[in-house]
Order: C-alpha cells, then structure tokens, then sequence
C-alpha cells in the first residue's frame, strides 16, 4: 500500500490534494491512503466539513521502508520525520524541486497555483469520475493555495480547472466561497505565539545558512500586529534554539495584497529591507503586493 503525505504544518492544499490523489489513485485500482503530518488548521477543517470528507490520519513517523508518496512538497525537512527510512516511490509537486534519490522514481511537478490543481487535471485528463466532494475539496485547495486567485503563482491553467471543479461541485459563488476559506482560516481564536508563529511555517538553506519562515495569510492583520513584541521575541528564541540565521514571520493580507514583516533581530529586518525595497514601520515591514513566499520571497533570497 502506498502512503500519500502532505507536508508538515499541512494546509488545505496539501491536505485536499493527499486526500483526492488517494481518490484518484484508487480508481485505478492503486490501494492507497493519504496521511496528515500534524493538526488540520481551521480553513481545512471547514472545507472537510462542508464537503463531508473524513479527516486524513495523523502521524509523525512511519514503519522503515514504507512506500510513500510526497504531495505538496519535496524538501527532506519539510516532510516526515523518519524520511530516511522510507521509500519515496513518487512526487508531485508545485514548488521548486530539491531532492536527491538514489533511484528512479516518478516525478511530477508542474508550475501551477496548487497542487490540487494537478491533481484535478489528473482527472480530467484520464477521463476519471471526479465526485461532488472531491470537486469540492480540490477546488478549495486551488482558491486556497492561489488566494482566490490574487496570488502571482496563479496560471490560467488554474482559473480554468476552478471553472471546471466549482461547476461539480456545485459551488456558484466561488468569490464567496472563498471569502468563507479565508474567514475561517482567519479565525485563529486562542492560539499561543509558538502555534501562531508554526502553523503555515517552512525552513530553508540558502547556501550555507539556515532561515524560518512563517507566513500567516488573512483578512484580519491586526491579530498578528496587535501581538507583535510577543512575535518578534518568540523569532528571536526559535533562531537561537534552531541556530539559523533568521526567522520570518510574513503576515500577509490577503484582500488587500499588502504584507506585513516581522524578523528575529536587527540584521534580519536590514536584510529584509534590503531584499524586498521594504518600508520599516517600526520594526514592521510593510511591502505592497509581496503576498507569495514560493514566488516572490523564496527567489530572492535564493540569489541574494
Ligand atoms: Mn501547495
């Protein structure tokens, strides 16, 4: 049996395109199951509930040589703990790729807005039935992933697979539709710093140095504003304990495409002003329109 895995801090994206690509394996006569590497956050919670899809499996770790399936992501350090165990028998993925294999395995990357929107030309390219539900939670991850859209990783590719999904899932406002996605996902009720801070975060090697980098997408900046000095002070602790060379914490509006940068110290904020023509608001980094950390922050800091 094939495992399918999201990556850690999973996202709706990540989430609905495990659960999907199970779906679609299936039908092929593939056994498989998808699996979640953490807690489910609010906006993947409501897209399940609304389309009534049972929640994937929790897991940290999994038996040694395990056949397993990334989905969403292809870096070791965002993937599952014991990755060195298991067998990674196939990729799909939207982000740069980044891995060595000592084999040959099945690869799929394309550059679209998400990676459930691979999964549903997947679908739609091998004539396969495609439920209500798994419409529904594939076109959650694509308005999710794209910020209805909005976002600069979107292709044309991907408002046509909406069009497609939100026709059978009978989704008819999908403007709406996603206004509901961001409420919830914006919903962070009592969640500690740390958990704030982690729950869209992904750590990266640029050349020799270490970097974290959380981003918090919403319609509501303030609550990450509001707490900013715990914020900032909580970076500083995850830099030290990680001993990276900075930490991030991008919020980012998701209505307005504005973003609203918090750094671990002083060199950080230097650093990211520089890179990013930043306008330091007291320590907060304000850039209009950067609201991508796949296209638009990672590269920089790829070539800096
Ligand atoms: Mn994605």
């Amino acid at each position: 049996m094939k495992h399918i895995i999201g990556h850690k801090n999973p996202d709706t994206d990540t989430t609905c395109s495990a659960i999907a690509y199970q779906d679609f394996l299936e039908k092929q006569g593939v056994e498989s199951q998808a699996f979640a590497l953490g807690k489910l956050n609010k906006e993947t919670e409501f897209v399940l509930e609304k389309f009534g899809v049972e929640a994937p499996e929790e897991i940290s770790e999994l038996p040694k040589d395990t056949e397993i399936i990334l989905l969403d992501h292809n870096e070791e350090k965002q993937s599952i703990d014991n990755i060195q165990d298991l067998d990674i028998v196939e990729i799909i993925d939207h982000h740069k790729v980044k891995i060595q294999t000592d084999k040959p395995i099945s690869i799929f990357v394309k550059p679209l807005g998400s990676s459930c929107s691979i999964i549903a030309e997947k679908y739609f390219d091998t004539h396969t039935e495609l439920s209500r539900e798994i419409a529904g939670i594939l076109l959650a991850g694509v308005v999710s992933d794209t910020l209805f859209f909005r976002s600069p990783t979107t292709t044309d590719v991907d408002r046509e697979l909406a069009e497609k999904l939100s026709g059978i899932a009978g989704v008819s406002d999908v403007e709406e539709f996603s206004l509901k996605l961001f409420a919830a996902k914006s919903d962070l009720g009592d969640i500690s710093t740390e958990d704030l801070i982690r729950l869209d975060y992904k750590e990266f090697d640029f050349g020799e140095e270490k970097y974290g980098i959380g981003v918090m997408e919403t319609t509501n900046v303030d609550f990450g504003l509001n707490r900013k000095d715990e914020i900032v002070t909580k970076l500083q602790e995850i830099k030290e304990k990680d001993d990276f060379s900075g930490v991030f914490f991008v919020i980012i509006d998701i209505l307005q495409e504005k973003s609203y940068t918090l750094c671990s110290g002083d060199d950080e904020i230097a650093l990211f002003t520089k890179l990013f023509n930043a306008e330091d608001q007291d320590d907060v980094l304000f850039v209009d329109k950067l609201v991508s950390r796949k296209k638009q922050i990672i590269p920089v800091f790829e070539n800096m």
